[in-house]
């Protein structure tokens, strides 16, 4: 119910920007769950996700994009075309950046990129607030607000919800009047599997460095309720090489033991009770380069 007499609101949000600035941080911590994977390395997200916030009085439907940079690859252009796409199907967006930094010419690009082309209202968010040293706001707040001239901004810290909330009031300004689009409950527009195949990727992701983390893929093989309250997974970690196996594998098999017993936790309240976890790791070579490999791993243009 709607607590006041102001009309019931809903829209889409985008959040763009360069890889690793923080986006699926801030979708999260809006949704109040782990809808989108996170990583300190850059190109973790690889699809569009819709993150739902439903309070009585709006609904947001938070669209988180693939990091935009220069692709080197297929999969990469897949990603920044889903990004570059997603700007003109929302209500509103949100430039996210790392203003703990000055921006480089990737945030410049994008800036002219949503001059160009983006006809809906744009909020720039500075992202990273905790880590700004204070001699250096001024001279940071001025380099990105030029990238974005015509955007209100704001400063925030995803990780520490600062400033989440003016950010927020920001957006629902510039929201449609509108009925909830989704059930209240649903927090995202992925399904389980899809939602597994991240968590285990996560993991991955949060154990390897430099090439490794941007070989991987993740598919689920199988799906099988085998109790009421026992779900059996089977996925496979797709990489590119051999010697990338190896390392997933680990000593002894201790690697892949380690991401599945972390995935596993991850995965069983997305669930609601028990997972097996089985995974298997193969070696898939050029995966991100061919459009049929893209294409059965989910990730190709649809
Ligand atoms: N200190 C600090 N770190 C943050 C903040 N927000 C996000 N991070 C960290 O920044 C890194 C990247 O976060 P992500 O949310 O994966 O970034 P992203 O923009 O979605 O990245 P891509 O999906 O690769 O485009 C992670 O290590 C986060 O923990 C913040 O406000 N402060
Ligand atoms: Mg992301």
């Amino acid at each position: 119910m709607n607590s006041s007499d102001s009309p019931h609101k809903s829209g889409f949000v985008a959040v763009v920007g360069k890889p690793n600035v923080g986006k699926s941080t801030l979708v999260n911590a809006y949704v109040g769950a782990k809808i989108a994977i996170v990583s300190d390395k850059p190109q973790t997200t690889r699809r569009v996700i819709r993150g739902i916030l439903t309070r009585p009085d709006a609904q947001v439907i938070f669209v988180d994009t693939p990091g935009i940079h220069k692709p080197l690859h297929k999969l990469g252009s897949v990603m920044v075309a889903a990004a570059t796409h997603a700007v003109n199907e929302v209500d509103v967006v949100v430039f996210l950046v790392d203003g703990s930094r000055m921006p480089n010419e990737e945030d410049a690009r994008i800036g002219r990129l949503l001059d160009e082309r983006c006809r809906v209202p744009v909020r720039l968010a500075l992202n990273k607030m905790d880590l700004l040293k204070p001699q250096n706001v001024q001279a940071v707040t001025e380099a990105y607000w030029a990238l974005a001239k015509h955007a209100d901004w704001m400063r925030l810290s995803a990780t520490r919800g600062e400033n989440l909330d003016k950010l927020l009031d920001q957006i629902l300004a510039r929201l449609p009047e509108g009925p909830e689009l989704y059930p209240a409950d649903q927090v995202t527009d992925q399904n389980l599997q899809a939602i597994a195949a991240e968590l285990i990727r996560e993991q991955v992701l949060a154990r390897t460095r430099q090439e490794v983390p941007h070989a991987v893929a993740v598919a689920i093989e199988q799906w099988e309720d085998r109790r009421a309250d026992l779900t059996h997974i089977s996925a496979t970690i797709y990489v590119e090489r051999d010697s990338q196996k190896a390392i997933l594998i680990g000593a002894g098999g201790a690697m892949l033991k380690e991401i599945g017993q972390h995935a596993r936790a991850e995965i069983e309240p997305w669930v609601g009770h028990q997972v097996y976890l089985e995974l298997w790791i193969k070696v898939w070579d050029k995966w991100r380069e061919r459009e049929n490999s893209l294409r059965e791993l989910g990730l190709g243009t649809e």
